[in-house]
């Protein structure tokens, strides 16, 4: 199909170049769209981290359905431009755009037994099991990887993560516009999990969202762009923020 000039300026307005994490996979098998999920109906970002919409993105499909998961398994989070993939045929924004640099990081927060499909995002206490940062050797982000792999970010769940409910958060965080305060884009939702296995681990050390981030972390706030206009961060190491290490099985 050969879009007119109109209609491709059309989509260019509309379409801002953002994202939503969709679907999950467990061991190579889709769960089905927006199935377990906590989710927004639109893919615009948070910008304001101290907003309770920073734990799963804003209130939009909410499934109560849980996910059965094993420690161990290998997990797949989903993210493409619009609910259902690409927006339009050829969208070169799909599944999020390259311009988009960043970290992706993923959350666990323990939540009542048998109440995962239910439990409010609010008040948990979140351990980072994942993350995919900044490779100072290929300088790639988390993002450029999620590309690569058309939208999906796959990890491990943890062995050594106790039985029962949680809420799995998953986020991009998009740095392209970072170097202005408010200008950090977070692209989350939430899956709402069911753990089997002999796991037993406790987390030493949580954090609260709101409350992990702050709008001027160096991690936040921040200039990616080299001496030449690079997304490189200057060749510099990065530390997605929160200020706390992924946890050792
Ligand atoms: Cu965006």
């Amino acid at each position: 199909m050969k879009l007119s000039l109109t209609t491709t300026l059309a989509f260019g307005l509309s379409a801002q170049a953002h994202c939503i994490f969709q679907k999950l996979s467990v061991n190579g098998k889709d769960q089905g769209s927006l199935v377990g999920l906590r989710a927004p109906r639109d893919n615009n970002p948070v910008y304001d981290v101290t907003s309770n919409d920073i734990i799963c993105q804003k209130p939009g499909s909410t499934s109560t359905q849980v996910i059965s998961v094993a420690a161990g398994d290998k997990l797949g989070a989903w993210f493409q431009h619009v609910i259902g993939g690409a927006q339009f045929q050829g969208d070169p924004d799909n599944p999020i755009a390259k311009s988009h640099k960043g970290p992706v990081t993923a959350w666990l927060a323990k939540v009542a037994d048998g109440a995962a499909g239910t439990a409010q995002k609010t008040g948990l206490e979140w351990f980072k099991v994942w993350e995919d940062t900044f490779d100072t050797g290929s300088r790639k982000w988390g993002v450029d990887n999620l590309i690569s792999k058309n939208g999906w970010v796959e990890f491990t769940l943890p062995t050594c993560v106790a039985p029962g409910d949680y809420l799995l958060r998953v986020e991009v965080l998009a740095l392209h516009s970072a170097k202005t305060r408010m200008g950090a884009q977070f692209y989350t939702s939430c899956a709402n999990l069911r753990v089997s296995g002999s796991g037993s681990f406790t987390p030493s050390t949580t954090v609260s969202f709101p409350g992990a981030y702050r709008q001027g972390d160096p991690s936040i706030l921040v200039n990616i762009y080299g001496p030449m206009g690079q997304p490189d961060n200057g060749g510099k190491a990065y530390n997605a923020p929160g200020n706390i290490p992924v946890i050792q099985c």
